[in-house]
C-alpha cells in the first residue's frame, strides 16, 4: 500500500475533499501511474452533479491526465516502469470483438467493470479509512497515484510535456477526432459547432484540418467568440441574439443548412437543433455532448427520411494506444495548439475552484499540477 493525495468526491454535489487515500499495488495486467497533471472536463462536473447513471460515490474523478509508470503488475508487457502515459477511458485491448471489428474504438475488455467504478477483477485499488473508494472512467486522475489496466494507457514520448498533452486524454482528442474520424468532414464543407468549450474549440481545429470552407460556432457565452476565431471560426452565432429557433438561423445563413454539425454541450434541445440545421439530402450531425441520465432526443422522423444523418462519437472515435502518439506528435509540431486551451493552472488543493471556473464559463481548461 502507498499513500496518495487525492481529491475525493464523497457524495454528489459536494465539494471534492483533499485527503490521503491508500492505493493498493497493481495486480496482474495493471499499472501504477504517478499523475503529473490532469485537465478538468465538463464530464467530471456532470458526474459530480449526480446526473450520471454510472456515477458511484465515494470516487476519485478525473480522466484527462498525464503521468509516469511507477510499477507494473504481473504479466504486463506493453508498458514499462518510467514510461510516460496518457490514461484512457476508452481502452484498446486489440483483441475483443469491438477492437477487431475495424468499425469502432469502443473496446469492451474492461468497460463493464469500469462503469461500476471497479478494476477488472471487481475490486478497487483505492481506500480511505479502510473503506473502498471507487475508480472513475477507469482513470481517476485527480489522485497523485492511480492504478489502471495495462490496456487503458497510451505510451507517449518522454519529450512531450505531460502538463499540456494531458488534454489529449479527453477534450482535445474528442473534438478533433469527432470531425476527422466520426463525421469524416470533407474539404470545402460547411460546419456548425454547438458549444465552444474544450470540445467545441477542438472540433474547430478538426474542421480546419479537414479544410472546411465555413465553420459556424454557436454559444450563449460571447466571451468564446475571440478564442474560437483564433482557431479558425468564421461565424459566431449567439442564440440569445435571435428570436427564431437557432436551426432556422443557420439554415438561412447557409442556403439550406450545413454539411456537418456537432453538438458539444450535452443539451437534448440543442442536439435537435444541430440535426435540424443540417442540409436536406446529406447533412450529418454528430452528438458529442453527454446528456443527463434519462434525457431523450427527439425530432420528426421526416428529418431523417429526407436524408439527414444522426450519429454520435466517444473519444472522437480514437483508438488511444494506437493513435494518441500521433496526436502528441501533432501538438509537438504546433498543429494542435494546446496552450490555447489552458486558461488556468493550479494545485490539487484548489481543484474546487477549477469546477467553479468551468461552471461560470470563465475557463476553457484548468490543468491541475500535482
Ligand atoms: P464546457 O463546459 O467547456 O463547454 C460547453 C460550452 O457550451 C460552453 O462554452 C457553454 O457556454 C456552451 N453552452 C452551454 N449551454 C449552451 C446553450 N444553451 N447554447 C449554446 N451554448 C451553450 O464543456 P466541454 O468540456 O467542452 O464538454 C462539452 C460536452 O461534451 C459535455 O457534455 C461533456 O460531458 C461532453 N464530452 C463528451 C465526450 C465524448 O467522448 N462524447 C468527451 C468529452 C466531453
Ligand atoms: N456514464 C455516462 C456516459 C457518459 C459518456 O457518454 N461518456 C463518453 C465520454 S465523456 C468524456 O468526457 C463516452 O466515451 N462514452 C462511451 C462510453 O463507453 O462510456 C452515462 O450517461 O451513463
Ligand atoms: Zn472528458
Amino acid at each position: 500500500m502507498i499513500k496518495s493525495r487525492a481529491a475525493v468526491a464523497f457524495a454528489p454535489n459536494q465539494p471534492l475533499q483533499i485527503v490521503e487515500v491508500d492505493v493498493a499495488p497493481p495486480q496482474a495486467g495493471e499499472v501504477l501511474v504517478r499523475i503529473v497533471a490532469s485537465g478538468v472536463c465538463h464530464t467530471d462536473a456532470y458526474t459530480l452533479s449526480g446526473q450520471d447513471s454510472e456515477g458511484v460515490f465515494p470516487c476519485i474523478l478525473g480522466h484527462e491526465g498525464g503521468g509516469i509508470v511507477e510499477a507494473v503488475g504481473e504479466g504486463v508487457t506493453s508498458v514499462q516502469v518510467g514510461d510516460h502515459v496518457i490514461p484512457l477511458y476508452t481502452a484498446e485491448c486489440r483483441q475483443c470483438k469491438f477492437c477487431t471489428s475495424g468499425k469502432t474504438n469502443l473496446c469492451s475488455s474492461v468497460r463493464a467493470t469500469q462503469g461500476k467504478g471497479l478494476m477488472p477483477d471487481g475490486t478497487t485499488r483505492f481506500s480511505y479509512n479502510g473503506q473502498p473508494v471507487y475508480h472513475y472512467m477507469g482513470c481517476s486522475t485527480f489522485s497523485e497515484y492511480t492504478v489502471l489496466p495495462e490496456v487503458s494507457v497510451a505510451v507517449i514520448p518522454k519529450e512531450a510535456p505531460l502538463e499540456k498533452v494531458c488534454l489529449l486524454g479527453c477534450g482535445v482528442t474528442t473534438g478533433i477526432g469527432a470531425v476527422l474520424n466520426t463525421a469524416k468532414v470533407t474539404e470545402g464543407s460547411t460546419v456548425a459547432i454547438f458549444g465552444l468549450g474544450g470540445i467545441g474549440l477542438a472540433a474547430i481545429i478538426g474542421a480546419k484540418m479537414a479544410k472546411a470552407s465555413r465553420i459556424i460556432g454557436v454559444d450563449i457565452n460571447p466571451a468564446k467568440e475571440a478564442v474560437a476565431r483564433e482557431l479558425g471560426l468564421t461565424d459566431f452565432v449567439n442564440p440569445k441574439d435571435h428570436a427564431k429557433p437557432i436551426q432556422d438561423v443557420i439554415v438561412e445563413m447557409t442556403d439550406g443548412g450545413v454539411d456537418y454539425s456537432f453538438e458539444c454541450i450535452g443539451n437534448v434541445q440543442l442536439m435537435r437543433a444541430a440535426l435540424e440545421c443540417c442540409h436536406k439530402g446529406w447533412g450529418e450531425s454528430t452528438i458529442i455532448g453527454v446528456a443527463p441520465a434519462g434525457a431523450e432526443i427527439s425530432t420528426r422522423p421526416f428529418q431523417l427520411v429526407t436524408g439527414r444523418v444522426w450519429r454520435g462519437s466517444a473519444f472522437g472515435g480514437v483508438k488511444g494506444r494506437t493513435e494518441l502518439p500521433s496526436y502528441v506528435a501533432k501538438s509537438q509540431k504546433g498543429e494542435i495548439p494546446l496552450d490555447t486551451f489552458i486558461t488556468h493552472t493550479m494545485g490539487l488543493e484548489d481543484i474546487n475552484e477549477a469546477f467553479e471556473l468551468m461552471e461560470e464559463g470563465k475557463s476553457i481548461r484548468t490543468v491541475i499540477h500535482f
